[in-house]
């Protein structure tokens, strides 16, 4: 068990999969297309560190990884006109940015910050919308790992973050959201993301942070190993 609200979070290395949502340079550098939609980036860089840590705990424990990416094939047919309209960004969806056309796959900015590359072995999910479940194959990778619970991470929390958990909530699966390493541009809504979650006997799942979560994945590796 993980200490987590709204109470303790079942766990299992062997059927828990740690998800690292959207850890891209076009949302978390200066000049992706996160800064071009008038967003703080530096609010997201906060998650770097704690998530590194967890990441490498979970890799020691030979857990589930898998990372996913938001963005779009070079000629957009994956991307529904209305995302390509919505909002008053400097720049959209597809234009050339400082890196490269901005979130399309194969792109500089579309690919993951260097502290969070994938390792070998870990899976990636290209995603086409803000949840991981909607146009990927990852319910397939969960199905194949025979995994029933989600670590989740990654950016940005009441976004893609929180589409993701409520899919994965639908469908079964139980979710816990690591506080401090999950990121929003906008301090309110991380608080408000993290209680909603939590709320109500735990609508969505769970919540801990980073610590409690290394905690027990240690102690479980250390039980499995011995
Ligand atoms: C957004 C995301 N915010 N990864 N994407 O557009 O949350």
């Amino acid at each position: 068990m993980i200490p987590a609200q709204p109470s303790p979070f079942p766990f299992d290395v062997e059927t828990t999969a740690l998800v690292i949502i959207d850890m891209q340079r076009d949302f978390l550098l200066p000049g992706g297309f996160g800064e071009s939609l008038g967003n703080d980036v530096y609010q997201l860089r906060k998650v770097v560190g704690p998530l590194r840590g967890l990441l490498d705990d979970c890799r020691a424990a030979g857990m589930t990884i898998i990372h996913t990416r938001e963005g779009h094939r070079p000629d957009l047919s994956d991307c529904p006109p209305a995302k390509l309209r919505r909002g008053n960004p400097s720049q959209r969806i597809g234009d050339s940015g400082r890196f490269g056309r901005i979130l399309i796959r194969g792109e500089y900015g579309h690919d993951f910050i260097d502290e969070l590359q994938p390792a070998r072995g870990e899976y990636i999910v290209d995603k086409p919308g803000k949840g991981a479940f909607y146009g990927t194959d990852f319910e397939t990778i969960l199905e194949a790992e025979r995994i029933e619970q989600l670590i989740v991470t990654g950016v940005t929390t009441e976004v893609c973050v929180h589409t993701t958990v409520r899919e994965a909530n639908d469908r079964g699966y139980d979710c816990l959201v690591v506080s401090d390493c999950v990121g929003s541009y906008f301090p309110e809504f991380q608080r408000v993301g993290l209680e909603m979650v939590a709320a109500q006997g735990g609508i969505f799942g769970w919540v801990a942070p980073s610590s409690a979560v290394r905690g027990a994945i240690t102690s479980e590796f250390v039980e499995v190993a011995g």
